[in-house]
């Protein structure tokens, strides 16, 4: 089965957001094999937006994502990686398509709700930087 990290963003817990976007996550098939709420520092969001050490808006989003709690969790589909990035939308709420969850709750392409990884070897990389494998729990139900 393969799974995918995600992140429910300071946003998305500052507007009391975290059930409905669950909810959403779980009525598209997607089982939540591990979950917590944690907050960031602004180097451990650097570590985890590494890649984009060097984009114009990197220190925005560092402190974007350390500014409040966050929930990462680990969620298990076939398909997982591809269908949960056409649940979340484009990463500009403005382009994302109608009935994404950016397209619904998001305010702007810095503060976008929710996280989620672009391909099977980055979501192994993000699942590890949150959570060790006996996180992980057997979700057969
Ligand atoms: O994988 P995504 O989150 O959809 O998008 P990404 O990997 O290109 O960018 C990671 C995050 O960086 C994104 O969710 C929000 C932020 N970001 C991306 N492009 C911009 C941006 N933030 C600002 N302020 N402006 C941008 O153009």
């Amino acid at each position: 089965m393969e799974r995918t990290l995600t992140i429910l963003k300071p946003d998305c817990v500052r507007k009391e957001l975290i059930g409905e976007v669950t909810r959403r996550i779980q009525e598209a098939g997607f089982k939540i094999v591990a979950m917590k709420m944690t907050r960031l520092t602004k180097d451990t969001a650097g570590g985890f937006y590494a890649v984009h050490k060097e984009r114009p808006f990197y220190d925005e989003l560092c402190e974007f994502m350390s500014s409040g709690a966050c929930v990462p969790m680990i969620l298990e589909k076939e398909n997982a990686i591809k269908d949960f990035r056409t649940l979340i939308g484009a990463t500009n709420p403005e382009e994302a398509d109608e009935g994404t969850i950016r397209a619904d709750f998001a305010d702007s392409v810095g503060e976008n709700i929710i996280h989620g990884s672009d391909s099977v070897e980055n979501g192994k990389k993000e699942a590890a930087y949150f959570f060790a494998e006996s996180d992980v729990v057997a979700n057969k139900a």
